[in-house]
């Protein structure tokens, strides 16, 4: 597939960006390639997918690809814009997305990596919301993204110095999960995603959307609570709930089916 390198191993999917002479820049073509690989994935039962660049990328992405920009006159960042898509299919998804990140996250990227589940970055990561360097208009659910991974005041700095800031800040401030050595990071996502893989994958889907409706949603609609509470019967209805009790009590590793 061009842009992009798609593999899957057991329950794990990773999806590589891979234009690197557009320093994987948000174009239509990489992100439809993107969202196109998280659809397979979910088809062919992954549990976890892992979204990356290639081992010592100095950019993970430039961001929106700026030569797609309209150059006035409509909203830049309307509805329909590839990386709305691209974000909303990350947080809709059923399974966890692991964004692993090195070298730099520019624009649009930040917020695409802010969408996904987990976030562990290589210490020589950076990331800068970037809008305030172009002039653009950041839309408002990409606000409600920074400010879901961010105090209101470091996204106020973020998004006004549109400065890149540092893994190593990133974490301090809790904006990112972890920062590993460039030599550990890949093992060590993969060993989380393992783990995850392992778990009862339609408590983790369910717990995901919960925490989208929840964290989306500021006072919560009474569909909202009701899509909620029907989904967690799915979980307490079903076999991997009853087979986790049981494997609990006996204690063995209890083996789930996604049933
Ligand atoms: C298209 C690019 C890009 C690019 N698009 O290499 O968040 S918002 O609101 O701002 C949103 C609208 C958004 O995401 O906008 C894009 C925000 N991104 C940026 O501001 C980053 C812009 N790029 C850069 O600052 C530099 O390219 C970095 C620091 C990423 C890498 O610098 P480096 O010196 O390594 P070049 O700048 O030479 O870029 C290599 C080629 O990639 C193109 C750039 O125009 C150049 O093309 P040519 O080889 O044709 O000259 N390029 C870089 N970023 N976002 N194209």
């Amino acid at each position: 597939m061009d842009f992009i390198k798609l593999t899957q191993d057991g329950y794990i999917g990773t999806i590589t960006l891979d234009n690197p002479k557009k320093l994987n820049a948000l174009s239509h073509g990489l992100v439809t390639a993107v969202i196109d690989s998280l659809q397979q994935l979910e088809k062919a039962e992954a549990r976890v997918v892992i979204l990356r660049a290639h081992s010592g990328a100095k950019v993970w992405s430039a961001g929106h690809d700026v030569g797609e920009l309209p150059e006035g006159g409509r909203d830049p960042l309307g509805w329909d814009d590839p990386l709305r898509h691209l974000v909303r299919t990350i947080e809709t998804c059923r399974m966890p997305v692991i964004a692993m990140i090195e070298g730099g996250v520019w624009g649009g990227a930040v917020e695409t990596v802010l969408a996904c589940d987990i976030v562990i970055a290589a210490p020589d990561a950076t990331f800068a919301v970037t809008p305030a360097r172009l002039g653009v208009p950041y839309n408002v659910s990409g606000m409600m993204t920074f400010m879901s991974a961010a105090s209101l005041r470091v996204v106020k700095e973020l998004a006004f110095t549109a400065a890149p800031i540092s893994a190593e800040r990133a974490e301090r401030i809790g904006m990112i999960n972890h920062v590993v050595a460039p030599e550990a990071i890949e093992e060590f996502t993969r060993e989380m995603a393992t783990t995850i893989a392992n778990n009862a994958p339609l408590s983790i889907a369910v717990m995901k959307e919960q925490l989208r409706v929840l964290a989306g949603a500021k006072p919560v609609s009474p569909r909202g609570f009701e899509k909620v509470q029907g989904l967690r019967r799915i979980v307490y209805d079903s076999h991997d709930y009853h087979e986790g009790i049981r494997a609990f009590k006996e204690k063995r590793r209890p083996v789930f089916t996604g049933k």
